[in-house]
């Protein structure tokens, strides 16, 4: 939502304010100020004549837009984002100087932008895929991007492989198929033939990668970062990100059908959900290490396929993160947004993570290609605090500095703009000790892949396994290389046995006969099972015919509503739909703009008279309902229908005896969100 109070607004939104035009009303210009008389023909040597060079207006306007578009990421090209801000519970003084987790008076403002990775910018936003999850604080200090993604390993240990695994997960070069997705050959053999991909392949393949929203998936900075305090202490930390409405991913089938039903399934929903004051909220937390206890896991810390498992450090909640306003414009915010990993400010460093390390190159270097070298100058880029130096000129350079001098050291401005030690305020980097010959070399630490690949497994609820064995089953069966698949099972066959026997079994490949991890640990926390779930701003598709019950249907609403649930009413016709009691509902939606699959639940108030059309429109809707594994809810007079296609009884399926009581056990089902025994 939009503030109009300058006072109420955070320093980024008054900073962007400066830069924000509002043209309705306004008389149209040139981009040179000259008012136009005619934007519909352009200047012609008579009235059927050709066009004359000499339009100044027609040339500007065209080269203009000849220009409009700047070249899409390189990964993660489809985003969306908001603003929002951060509070801090507690002042974390004894990890870290940064000041934005020192006060808890100071409310921190950012940015978020949620991305897929593999995609391009108009990609379907269901596909299966990793979610970025890259956060810009605008601090006091400076900047600090947490550049994340919704899964807290990574496939590849050391970044020099990063344009590999791009290339191997892109569209194949020969025929560009197939789009957004990894269900192909390269990146299969990519996986088989870099193995230290298999934990990240466990994530990728579980219900992680097709999430129900954004607002209800986690984040992760993935990487070791570390936290020194003022006494120049240093500790080890990983950052997590965790979603005040508990994590719920969509089904396979669903999400397939999805990408046809609304292509922009997720910045629809989080643009929406703000827009109505439904702000996205969630905790900040930190898990922390000391650093004499760097060598005590079994596992390199250093290590980006590796996470820290949180029932041997806990996740401390440092504050809450609320996403409160959409933006004014999506180029000239969320596309231009350049976030990095290298953006840190004083009190937290880099550890020698190889895969980090080589980020911390990549993403100023992307920046300068995609935006220019002006790009932190740019709106949402630039801090909220002062920023001076020397750096000069460059391609559409904003800023004008009256200064004439613009070196370091002088004397002429009094050798200004002054640097200052760490003691009062200056950037020191953390005196980490290194040292060692120069080698090309990956650590014989980061050797152990199928550790925690099969600790995942471990974790995973007999539904999530299920799930796990029919993305590699689909994956793998889109894969045409017969040895590709063979190799992808043989990987999976050192994870686990039953894993790679049913993969195997469906793809017609042979069960490997190799060694499986002897890990029997498991991670509660990594189960999607093991969160708290809402049931705010889940939708509820609610069928009425004309003549529904007026009253009940109206009291149903309202308790729905209380709890946060969002009626969708659906007619076979748009306008009104007109109940007993005088009791009239607009409808949100008819059969043929609406869908089953955009409810989280469905309730009918239709009776088994009604017109044959309507009757095998409900049908069909309650049968992807119930296929989705959805709540169903019923007016008594519906429970024939919900007979007649064999559903009645069935779990999650309620018919309304008592308003009183099957609102709140509707409401429970939709908390509860997925029937799996169904099946
Ligand atoms: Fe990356 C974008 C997350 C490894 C190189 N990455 C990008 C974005 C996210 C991530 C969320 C989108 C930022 C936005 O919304 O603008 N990337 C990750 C995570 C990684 C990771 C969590 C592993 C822990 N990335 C990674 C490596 C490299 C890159 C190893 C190369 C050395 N990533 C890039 C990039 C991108 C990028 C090419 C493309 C567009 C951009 O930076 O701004 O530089």
């Amino acid at each position: 939502m939009k503030n109009n109070n300058n006072d109420k607004m955070d320093k980024k939104e008054q900073q962007l304010q400066q830069f924000v035009r509002q043209n309705e009303g306004k008389i149209m210009t040139s981009n040179e100020g000259v008012k136009i008389s005619n934007d519909e023909d352009s200047l012609k040597a008579g009235d059927r004549g050709p066009t004359l060079i000499e339009d100044f207006l027609f040339r500007e306007k065209m080269a203009h837009f000849d220009r409009e578009r700047i070249p899409e990421r390189v990964v993660h090209a489809r985003g969306y984002g908001a603003y929002g801000e951060f509070e801090l519970y507690e002042s974390l003084e004894e990890l870290t100087m940064a000041k934005f987790l020192n006060d808890t008076a100071v409310k921190t403002p950012l940015f978020i932008r949620f991305s897929q990775v593999a995609g391009s910018k108009g990609v379907n936003e269901t596909n299966r895929d990793v979610r970025g999850f890259a956060t810009k604080f605008y601090t006091e200090e400076g900047n600090f991007d947490l550049v994340g993604n919704n899964i807290p390993v990574f496939f590849i240990q050391d970044s020099i492989k990063f344009p590999d695994l791009i290339h191997a997960v892109k569209p194949e070069p020969n025929n560009e198929i197939p789009q957004g997705q990894t269900a192909h050959d390269t990146f299969w053999d990519f996986i088989a033939n870099n193995q230290e991909s298999a934990h990240m392949a466990m994530w990728i393949m579980s219900d992680r990668t097709i999430p129900r929203s954004f607002r209800m998936m986690q984040g992760f900075g993935v990487h070791t970062f570390r936290f020194v305090n003022k006494h120049g202490k240093s500790h080890f930390v990983k950052f997590h990100i965790k979603p005040v409405l508990g994590l719920r991913s969509l089904i396979w089938d669903e999400a397939q059908k999805l990408g046809g039903a609304d292509a922009d399934y997720h910045r629809r929903d989080l643009w929406e959900n703000i827009e109505n004051g439904n702000y996205a909220e969630y905790e900040l937390g930190i898990q922390v290490l000391e650093e004499a206890d760097e060598f005590k896991f079994d596992f390199d810390i250093l290590d980006s396929t590796k996470l820290w498992p949180e029932e041997d450090i806990p996740v401390r909640m440092i504050g809450k993160i609320t996403l409160n306003r959409n933006v004014d414009n999506v180029f000239a915010e969320t596309e231009q947004v350049a976030l990095h990993p290298g953006n840190i400010v004083r009190g937290i460093d880099f550890t020698n993570d190889p895969l980090l390390q080589g980020r911390l190159f990549s993403y100023s270097d992307t920046q300068l290609y995609r935006v220019g070298t002006n790009h932190q100058e740019l709106p949402i880029n630039r801090p909220v605090c002062p920023f001076h130096n020397n750096q000069r000129d460059g391609a559409s350079r904003y800023i004008i500095d009256k200064d004439r001098i613009a070196y370091h050291k002088n004397s002429l401005a009094d050798n200004t703009p002054y640097t200052v030690p760490g003691s009062k305020g200056g950037f020191v980097t953390y005196p980490s000790l290194v040292d060692g010959r120069k080698v090309r070399e990956t650590a014989e630490s980061f050797e152990d892949h199928f550790s925690q690949a099969r600790l995942f497994w471990n974790s995973m609820s007999p539904v999530e396994k299920d799930h796990i064995m029919q993305a590699f089953s689909f994956e793998l069966g889109k894969v045409q290389n017969i040895s590709v698949r063979q190799q992808v099972v043989n990987m999976l066959g050192h994870i686990s046995t039953e894993l790679a026997t049913v993969v195997a079994t469906a793809l017609g490949v042979e069960v490997p006969k190799v060694p499986e991890s002897q890990v029997k640990k498991s991670s509660p926390a990594l189960s999607l099972f093991n969160t708290k779930h809402s049931p705010k701003t889940l939708k509820v598709g609610v069928i009425l015919e004309s003549g529904f019950n007026g009253r009940e249907t109206n009291y149903l609403l309202e308790q729905w509503k209380k709890v946060g649930l969002q009626p969708v009413i659906v007619h076979d016709e748009l306008g009104v739909v007109k109940g007993t009691d005088g009791i009239e509902l607009k409808v949100d939606q008819s059969f043929l703009t609406g869908s089953p699959l955009l409810y989280d639940g469905l309730y009918v108030g239709v009776s088994p008279n009604a017109n044959e059309n309507f009757l095998w429109k409900t049908k069909s809707f309650l049968i992807d309902t119930y296929n989705h594994f959805k709540p169903i809810g019923a007016s008594e007079a519906a429970a024939p229908i919900l007979e007649s296609i064999g559903i009645l009884g069935k779990p999650g399926v309620l018919v309304d005896q008592n308003p009183q009581t099957f609102s709140k056990e509707f409401i429970d089902a939709m908390t509860i969100q997925r029937f799996w025994q169904r099946v």
